[in-house]
């Protein structure tokens, strides 16, 4: 058990964000907003508002172009990025796909390798073929970044930590570099595991921050949902064009869920970060286990940049199992706290195989060459009592692993 080992998981990381909580509770939430006077805002469900003359309405007209109960949540996650803006869309895939249609064909895209596997595919199998100059590179070295840059470069994908194998980005040095390269060239940090809470890319030069709302921002396993902050208007003012154009846009009881979810982000991250930080220690000290990648403990290589551009770390661990392809697959299924299930960042505690499941449809060739193995689990450490979590996988370890 964990309990004896230092545990004070914020210590050396940046400072928390300040009025965070404060503002996830009340920004866009004001009950002066509704002549009801409401607290929590209601669900506005018309798809369509009133005008008092043609063309002359109260600030919503169709719900796909603007609607009351997404603006409250928008207004809401525009605050906590540091941002001036937010858009929501119908998932975190909606997001990436509304962002590139910023481009053009023959605009290059450059996206660090390492991504989640939906990501890597709609580069690879979508904005490829219809025309994107899509390149892949390992972000996390600053040399191999300065050389992947084209002149017709428009856009830099950074994830960090990447999806599953939780490489960090040196957010602030590539947005420099990218920068300096042309001052144009947008480079968008997807945050989904971070959340806003430990992370603010718009803080460290990204030009556009997105999430997964699915995940740690909505927290509860029951919402899909996508997630741009931007500071620029100009880039506001294209955004919230192809929002309402492409038309990829969220329901208002979805919307209505996330933002309840929003209110209790800052209490779930310490948490999670808590959990999280007692299993790592707990499989890095098990025979059982060959290696563990968490940002949160020394022994990743990132730590020190993790400490330096991150408030604190989500519940996502990686870790090889010894032995083969069995092992990590007796482990998993003899779970039982642990839903064996994609996904990640709510309340509950999941955990999975990248390389059958999350990342099936990266090509075997790169899922080799960035170690998502037949021995990779990833874990989405939830909110359950630390013993419990860490009772669950030395039981499942022990099945994978029998005494002889
Ligand atoms: O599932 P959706 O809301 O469309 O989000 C896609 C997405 C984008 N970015 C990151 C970092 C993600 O992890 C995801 C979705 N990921 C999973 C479903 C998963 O289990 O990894």
């Amino acid at each position: 058990m964990a309990s004896h080992m230092q545990n004070d998981s914020s210590a050396g990381f940046l400072h928390g964000f300040k009025s965070f909580a404060t503002d996830a509770i009340h920004v866009g939430s004001e009950p002066e907003q509704w002549s009801s006077m409401a607290v929590v805002p209601p669900i506005s469900l018309s798809t369509t508002f009133k005008q008092h003359g043609p063309g002359k309405h109260g600030g919503f007209e169709y719900s796909r172009s603007g609607n009351p109960t997404r603006n409250c949540l928008e207004r809401a996650v525009a605050a906590l990025d540091g941002a001036q803006y937010c858009l929501a869309v119908a998932s975190g895939l909606a997001a990436t796909l509304t962002i590139t249609h910023l481009f053009k064909a023959g605009d290059g895209i450059l996206s660090m390798n390492d991504v989640y596997g939906g990501t890597n595919r709609y580069f690879r199998k979508i904005a490829a073929e219809v025309g994107l100059d899509v390149s892949f590179a390992d972000l996390t070295k600053l040399e191999v970044l300065k050389a992947a840059l084209k002149p017709n470069t428009k856009m830099v994908w950074i994830e960090t930590p990447t999806n599953p194998t939780m490489r960090v980005v040196d957010i602030q040095a590539c947005a420099d570099i990218v920068h300096e390269h042309n001052k144009d060239t947008i480079v968008v940090v997807d945050n989904t595991f971070m959340s806003a809470y430990f992370q603010r890319p718009l803080a460290l030069g990204a030009d556009i921050c997105m999430y997964s709302a699915t995940k740690y921002m909505n927290g509860h396993s029951d919402v899909v949902m996508g997630l741009i902050s931007v500071k620029r208007e100009d880039l506001y003012e294209r955004l919230k064009f192809l929002q309402n154009a492409l038309g990829a846009v969220p329901s208002p009881f979805d919307c209505y869920m996330c933002n309840r979810g929003l209110k209790t982000l800052h209490l779930r991250m310490k948490q999670h970060f808590k959990n999280a930080l007692a299993v790592a220690q707990f499989l890095e000290a098990d025979p059982r286990v060959d290696k563990v990648i968490f940002p949160g403990l020394p022994s990743h290589p990132q730590h020190e940049l993790t400490k330096k551009q991150c408030t604190g770390c989500p519940g996502m661990i990686t870790f090889y199992i010894k032995g083969k392809l069995d092992h990590a697959t007796t482990f998993l299924s003899n779970l039982k706290l642990f839903a064996l299930a994609e996904s990640l960042g709510g309340y509950e505690s999941l955990a999975e195989h990248p390389a059958i499941m999350t990342h099936a449809s990266v090509c075997e060739n790169e899922r080799k060459a960035l170690g998502i193995s037949d021995t990779l689990i990833r874990l989405s450490v939830g909110l359950e009592d630390e013993e419990d979590i860490i009772a669950d996988l030395d039981q499942a370890l022990s099945a994978a692993h029998p005494k002889k």
